[in-house]
């Protein structure tokens, strides 16, 4: 019953997630509710821009994100997209070409500790919107500069390990979540207690809706 409610509390804020502890997690990326990752998906051609923030000398590069490649263990930063350390996150964004219908965004990490976790903010805009700013910085709210919020993705445990394999599907309950050209992704540090805060995110699949024939 309490599983339930989580899962009910969960889809009215826009999404889910699963949690494979550092005990179960394999490289399959397998979770109850979220899908596995997917090579395919619309992020696999789209063109990601950091905006603010600086990735970690270790970090992939951003085409890690949208590769369809998975890290093999728990602790592979080389397949993995983080920002610096003791940095407090950074903003990047996504661009389809064309406005495209979304119905998820699916966003997966790996880490044996703090670094597992996710948390970031999550906001689209179709592109023609008046003064849209494609790149706002950090300080800059984008629902200010026309971008439209989506979610607040946390996914911080209450209690116990941080550490393991996290999948989270943002989603809406109409099944889409609109017709957009950007996605922006805010991204926070998991905790401040020392410098290894920024999560190993390991792929970010966009799902459109099929095209009709
Ligand atoms: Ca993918
Ligand atoms: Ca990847």
């Amino acid at each position: 019953m309490r599983l339930i409610f989580l899962f009910v509390i969960c889809v009215i804020c826009g999404f889910v997630s699963d949690h494979n502890p550092n005990s179960s997690a394999t490289r399959e990326f397998k979770f109850k509710d979220v899908p596995s990752p997917v090579a395919n998906d619309a992020a696999a051609t789209a063109k990601l821009t950091l905006i603010d923030g600086e990735l970690d000398a270790g970090s992939a590069p951003l085409s890690a994100l949208v590769d369809g490649r998975l890290p093999s263990d728990e602790d592979e930063p080389g397949a993995n997209v983080f920002f610096n350390a003791g940095g407090s996150g950074g903003r990047f964004s996504m661009d389809f070409g064309k406005p495209i219908d979304i119905v998820a965004v699916n966003s997966y990490s790996w880490h044996p500790n703090t670094r597992g976790p996710q948390l970031y903010k999550l906001y689209a805009a179709e592109g023609s919107e008046p003064q849209l700013n494609p790149s706002p910085k950090r300080g800059v709210d984008p629902a200010t500069c026309g971008w439209r919020f989506i979610a607040t993705v946390s996914t911080l445990p209450q209690q116990g390990e941080h550490g393991g394999q996290y999948g989270v599907s943002v989603r809406d309950a109409n099944g889409c979540l609109g017709k957009y050209r950007y996605l922006l992704f805010d991204c926070y540090v998991t905790e401040l207690y020392d410098n290894w805060g920024n999560t190993f995110y390991s792929e970010i699949d966009v799902i459109a809706k099929p095209r009709k024939p």
